[in-house]
């Protein structure tokens, strides 16, 4: 398994490990073919060792040195005076064949993002570099100094500046080596690494021309909280509701609303118009035990997401087709809440401030303080949710955005209210299309595997957006079997158009499929 991902392994939800794995697996392995060198020929200027010897501000070089590849491999330590903090960054460079472009990667949950991640985009050409964004690992324990208080500048680091100095130090480097700036550059991520990527947009617009954001974890400050509410919801009704009833819940649900769209295949192409209600399972059977009205009210609550104690808004739920066992994982006997561990991490160390802190005693009105505080302390560091992307669009760059529909840590819902926004700022629809679009993929989560079919060809629309200036007017969307032939595809149409069905040929061949503005 990929270390930093293998870091990222909740404490007690074995089931959650495979998600993010996957996530890394799917990004991984979005391989595609060579992109086009732009300075065909060009070699190193000078050799990798001499980069030790480059300088940059604040900056060290602990390494350069050829790997087993024979790419060139530069390691950084970031500092920002007068704290002490220490923004490890890795930079791999090809010594042949560089493609003239340089990429940048994500990380995952609160780990910056790891070394491994450099070896796909390196293997393809490009000068690449990932970051720690300055601490080790996952747990978000990084927030508290060693006497308690708040480490504002480990914090930054993680939320925007550790991506910035990772950007500055490998495009420096690459310039060093081959003489010759990145023509072009791209940051990559999913999740945090899709946060990271929308991050870089609104607060460095000058680090990137194109960025590929999956999934992303903007509003950071509120879903994060928000996907604690489940398990606040089963403790407040001392209802700790097992698997088997939410997966029911979910498999009805989709059964209930799978036609809508008008190809039976599992999948809920539209979450937002299937309203079915756990009520109808009251009374029926699942496994050796009787699914309750009481049940039921968990699993509205847990698919409406939080509300005030006045009954206002405060964040989206999961959607229908969701898989709800991270947010509401169970274990033990009796049964017992088992919260995701990213969301326990955020309470303990950046609201609560106290490792200790006992999930268990906060009531609903306790959770409605500790968001406030959240929305209050973090929107402007961690939030991500800036619509004003002028400066970004205004020297060229580009981005692309795609969410799972059935994602089950990050509800689409919110992705979908930033884009709004930023079209709303950018000055409507069709503007804000001219530089940044969004895909929704139906039934696919937040490793995007699922009943749908997976995003491609990510890389190569970036790409031929940025350089031949062509915007893509669709995703191929691709459903693998066990043995790894595609077994359908689909295309996905920039928000808001959707694909519809013709009504005749294959439902697994994209072709039979038109876009077509949603049903109002
Ligand atoms: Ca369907």
């Amino acid at each position: 398994m990929n270390p930093i991902f293998s870091r990222l392994v909740p404490r007690r939800s074995p089931a959650l490990a495979v998600v993010v794995f996957l996530a890394a697996l799917t990004f991984a392995r979005a391989a595609e073919p060579p992109l086009k060198p732009l300075f065909p020929g060009l070699k190193p200027v000078c050799g990798c060792e001499d980069l030790a010897k480059v300088s940059l501000p604040n900056t060290t070089i602990d390494s350069a040195t050829l790997d087993s590849n024979g790419w060139c491999r530069v390691n950084v330590t970031v500092t920002h005076p007068p704290a002490g903090d220490r923004i490890k960054i890795w930079i791999g460079l090809p010594v042949t064949n560089w493609n003239g472009r340089f990429q940048g990667n994500g990380g995952g949950g609160f780990s910056g993002g790891g070394a491994s991640s450099i070896r796909g985009p390196v293997a393809r050409g490009f000068a690449s570099a990932a970051t720690d964004t300055g601490h080790e690992g996952g747990s978000g324990s990084f927030a508290l100094d060693a006497n308690g208080r708040l480490n504002w500048q480990l914090i930054i680091d993680n939320a925007y500046l550790g991506i910035h100095d990772m950007t500055v130090a490998g495009q420096a480097l690459t310039k060093a080596f081959y003489g010759k700036a990145p023509r072009y550059s791209y940051f990559v991520g999913g999740s945090t690494g899709g946060r990271q990527g929308l991050m870089e947009a609104q607060r460095f617009p000058n680090d990137y021309d194109g960025i590929v954001s999956a999934c992303p974890a903007i509003q950071f400050h509120r879903f994060v909280p928000a996907s604690l509410w489940p398990q606040v919801v089963m403790n407040t009704a001392q209802n700790f509701v097992p698997k088997a009833k939410l997966d029911a819940a979910t498999a009805s649900a989709i059964a209930a609303c799978d036609t809508a769209d008008g190809v039976k295949d599992g999948v809920i192409d539209d979450p937002w118009r299937c309203a079915w209600d756990p009520k109808e399972l009251v009374g029926t059977k699942v496994g050796d035990s009787t699914f309750t009205e009481a049940d039921a009210d968990v699993i509205r609550k847990v698919w409406n997401g939080p509300r005030a104690q006045d009954g206002s808004f405060m964040w989206h739920g999961l959607e229908r087709g969701a898989d709800m066992s991270a947010y509401a994982g169970t274990g033990g006997t009796p049964l017992q809440g088992r919260p995701f561990s990213i969301s326990m991490d955020y309470f303990k160390y950046f609201l609560a401030q106290d490792a200790k802190w006992d999930w268990t005693t906060m009531t609903p009105a306790g959770f409605e303080l500790l968001w406030k505080q959240s929305v209050e302390q973090y929107g402007a560091i961690f939030g991500t949710d800036d619509a004003d992307l002028t400066r970004f669009r205004d020297r060229g760059g580009k981005v692309i955005i795609y969410h799972g529909l059935a994602d089950q840590l990050i509800p689409a819902a919110g992705t979908v209210d930033y884009y709004r926004a930023v079209q709303a700022r950018m000055g409507g629809a069709e503007k804000t299309a001219q530089f940044a679009r969004l895909f929704l993929a139906p039934g696919v989560d937040h490793g995007f595997r699922g009943a749908g079919a997976t995003p491609t060809g990510l890389t190569e629309a970036i790409v031929n957006w940025v350089e031949n200036g062509a915007a893509p007017e669709k995703l191929l969307a691709e459903k693998r079997g066990t043995n790894g032939k595609v077994t359908q595809t689909r295309p996905l149409f920039p928000f808001p158009d959707v694909a519809k069905y013709k009504g005749e040929g294959s439902t697994d061949d994209a072709a039979n499929f038109v876009s077509r503005a949603p049903e109002k």
